[in-house]
């Protein structure tokens, strides 16, 4: 029996016990419903050579996340060598941690998660190292010390909202607004998430520099369509002379049309509020072509191969780099088109 294989066998000697315990009848930890969701079905003596991947995402929150679901889906399959085990956190951290937990016990070969927020993962991450469990962070960053973890990879949200700003500038200038007043609204992602923290942060940096920029407010629509609309209801109460919406994700940002709309008012070219949006999903990049949006900055979801080329490097022994950054695109009117038919999700 090689190190693996014997890893293995006391993995399922202790899952059995488990399973005798519990009175629970399926393996891994694969709830009927995942099961569904994922394609995933037991572990049985043929899965032997596999390597096995516990997966915890955040939830299904936003149009993006389920992109990244089957993103991680589609790379990690039994034809290419993989066990995936998928859990869906359903927004809470507990339940990740809970799940991290899970993967340690059922002694998988890798544990990627995507963190909904920056903090609390030191004591839980420490476990994963003294099992000898490389880490590897997906999407979103923790604030614990890097040596708990193997790898990162994800998009650069700094830069997403940077380019947000200075796409604002350019847009000010082309319309000869650069000296008035602006006013700008930021409807914020999950408070502490690295992608809002990134993202306000870039686009605050450049904000900053003018004077005239007012930012008005900041509040948190926790990427989903419902928040966003009430978030913008509150804003639209408040503020009566809005030029400007941060939206940091797409869903938020239907959401906040629909507020807009509804008070009576118009959105993106031409009209009366700009909107600004991430993520650049389909349904959003329609809108940018029909005008409404005025520009979606690109957060790639699509982040599975990049694991799996991890995963594979480090199963060869090779040496990874502790951060690997996705390609992202910006998105407007004038670009739209040529990439709006080869987006699949
Ligand atoms: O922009 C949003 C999602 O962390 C980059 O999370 C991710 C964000 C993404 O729910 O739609």
């Amino acid at each position: 029996m090689n190190g693996r294989n014997r890893k293995r066998a006391a993995g399922l000697a202790a899952l059995l016990l488990l399973i005798l315990l519990t009175g629970c009848g399926a393996f891994y930890d694969v709830r009927p419903e995942e099961a569904e969701e994922t394609g995933e079905d037991a572990w049985t003596e043929e899965n032997g050579g596999l390597v096995i991947v516990g997966f915890s995402q955040i939830g299904s929150e936003s149009i993006w996340r389920t992109a990244n679901t089957n993103s991680m889906q589609r790379a990690l399959t039994k034809e290419r060598g993989y066990f995936l085990i998928f859990n869906n956190a359903r927004q809470k951290q507990e339940n990740q941690i809970k799940a991290i937990r899970s993967f340690i016990s059922q002694r998988v070969d890798y544990i990627v998660f995507s963190p909904i927020t920056e903090s609390g993962w030191d004591t839980v991450l420490e476990e994963a190292k003294e099992a000898g469990i490389p880490v590897i962070l997906a999407d979103r960053k923790v604030d614990a010390d890097a040596s708990l973890y193997t790898t990162w990879v994800g998009p650069d949200t700094v830069k997403e909202g940077e380019n947000a700003a200075r796409w604002l500038e350019g847009n000010l200038k082309e319309k000869n607004r650069q000296n008035d007043d602006i006013n700008i609204v930021i409807l914020q992602g999950t408070l502490g998430a690295s992608s809002e923290m990134g993202r306000t942060a870039g686009f605050v940096s450049i904000a900053a520099r003018y004077h005239n920029w007012h930012i008005l407010d900041c509040q948190t629509g926790d990427f989903t369509t419902a928040k966003g609309k009430e978030v913008m209801q509150q804003f639209l109460r408040k503020y009566p002379d809005i030029d400007v919406v941060v939206s940091q994700n797409d869903d938020m940002t239907f959401g906040a049309i629909e507020a807009i709309e509804e008070a009576g008012m118009t959105t993106g070219i031409g009209g009366d509020i700009t909107i600004i949006s991430f993520d650049a999903v389909k349904e959003a990049l329609e809108l940018v072509q029909a005008g409404k949006i005025n520009v979606d900055i690109e957060c790639n979801p699509e982040q599975g191969e990049y694991i799996e080329k991890v995963i594979r490097m480090l199963e060869a022994g090779e040496p990874v780099e502790k951060e690997y950054v996705v390609e992202e695109k910006i998105f407007t009117f004038r670009n739209v088109s040529q990439y709006l038919d080869e987006r699949t999700y």
